[in-house]
C-alpha cells in the first residue's frame, strides 16, 4: 500500500468510530504554495454576500489549479483503499473537491442559517468522510469549523433546538429560515447542553486536516466573527457508490449505482436506524 501522508492514520478508525472526526496533519509545505497562489487571487474575486447571508461559504473552486487537484487526488488515493472505508462506504471514491471562502458579514451574524447552525449533511445513505483542508490559519475570529462528538449523538439521535422552534414558529421568516427548525441548533442551545470536552472547535494551522463523517456527525460551518478576516477551506469528500454527488460517467456505473442506490435506500443498516430516530428537544 502507498505510504500515507497523513499523521495517526492507524488511529484515525477508532477516532472516527468514538467521535465521528478524527484530526490528522500533513507536511504543510507543498500545501503552503497551493494556498499563496489561491490568496494572491482573494483580490480579484467578485464577492457575493448573499451567499454568507445564506448559511455557506463562497464557493470558489475555479481558483483550483489541476496542478493543484491532481496534488490532493495523490493525497487521498491511499485513503480509498482503507478496509475501514470500503467497510462503511460501499466502492468509496473521491465524489468532490471544492474550495470554499468565508468573508464578514454582520447580516449573517445576527441571523444564523443553514450551514452556521449546527446540523448534520443527508447526502447519502450512509456514512461520507470529509476532508477539511484549511489554506488559512483558522480561528474563532475567521471562521471556526466544530463538531460534536458521536458519543453525544450520534447516528441514531435526532436533536431539536426547543427555542430556535418556538422562535421560528412565532415569526415570519422566510421558509428558507423556517426549515431550520426541523433539525438545526444554535450555538448557544448546544453548548449549553454539551460539555465542552465533546465539541472540537477547529482552530487550525496549514497542514492540520479534520476527517468528519457529516452525515452522522452534528457540526457547524465557519462563520467570520471579524471585520476584514477570512476563510479559504479545502474540501474533500469521500463517498459511497450511492452518493448524492456521484455521477458515473459510464452506463454500466450508472446501472450500478442504481442498484446499490435500491438497496442501501430500502435495506441499508444506516437507513433502518435513520428511520427509527425520536427527536429530543434541547432547550
Ligand atoms: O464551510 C464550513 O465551515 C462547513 C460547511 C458544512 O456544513 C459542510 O461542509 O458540511
Ligand atoms: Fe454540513
Amino acid at each position: 500500500m502507498q505510504k500515507m501522508a497523513f499523521s495517526g492514520i492507524e488511529t484515525l478508525e477508532s477516532g472516527i468510530k468514538k467521535d465521528g472526526f478524527f484530526l490528522s496533519a500533513i507536511q504543510p509545505d507543498e500545501l503552503l504554495k497551493y494556498a499563496e497562489q489561491i490568496s494572491g487571487q482573494i483580490s480579484s474575486l467578485k464577492l457575493d454576500s448573499n451567499i454568507i447571508r445564506s448559511g455557506y461559504s463562497q464557493d470558489i473552486s475555479h481558483l483550483l489549479t489541476p496542478d493543484f487537484k491532481n496534488y490532493l487526488s495523490n493525497l487521498v488515493k491511499p485513503l480509498l483503499r482503507l478496509k475501514y472505508f470500503r467497510k462503511i462506504m460501499p466502492f468509496p471514491r473521491v465524489v468532490s473537491i471544492i474550495c470554499s471562502y468565508s468573508f464578514f458579514n454582520d447580516h449573517a451574524i445576527k441571523n444564523t442559517t443553514h450551514a452556521h447552525l449546527w446540523h448534520r449533511d443527508l447526502d447519502d445513505f450512509g456514512p461520507q468522510i470529509k476532508l477539511f483542508v484549511p489554506l488559512t490559519s483558522c480561528s474563532e475570529a475567521n471562521g471556526q469549523f466544530s463538531a460534536l462528538s458521536t458519543m453525544f449523538a450520534g447516528w441514531a439521535d435526532y436533536l431539536q433546538d426547543g427555542q430556535l422552534v418556538d422562535r421560528i414558529n412565532l415569526s415570519n421568516e422566510s421558509e428558507y429560515v423556517k426549515s431550520d427548525a426541523i433539525d438545526r441548533l444554535t450555538d448557544k442551545v448546544l453548548r449549553s447542553n454539551v460539555a465542552p470536552e465533546l465539541i472540537f472547535d477547529f482552530s487550525a494551522s496549514v497542514g492540520e486536516i479534520l476527517f468528519i463523517d457529516t452525515n452522522s456527525t452534528y457540526h457547524k460551518g465557519g462563520l467570520v466573527l471579524e471585520d476584514n478576516s477570512f476563510r479559504i477551506m479545502v474540501q474533500v469528500t469521500i463517498g459511497s457508490i450511492t452518493h448524492s454527488w456521484y455521477s458515473p460517467k459510464t452506463i454500466w456505473g450508472a446501472t450500478i449505482k442504481k442498484v446499490f442506490w435500491m438497496y442501501r435506500s430500502r435495506f441499508g443498516k444506516y437507513v433502518r436506524i435513520f428511520k427509527k430516530r425520536i427527536p429530543k428537544k434541547l432547550s
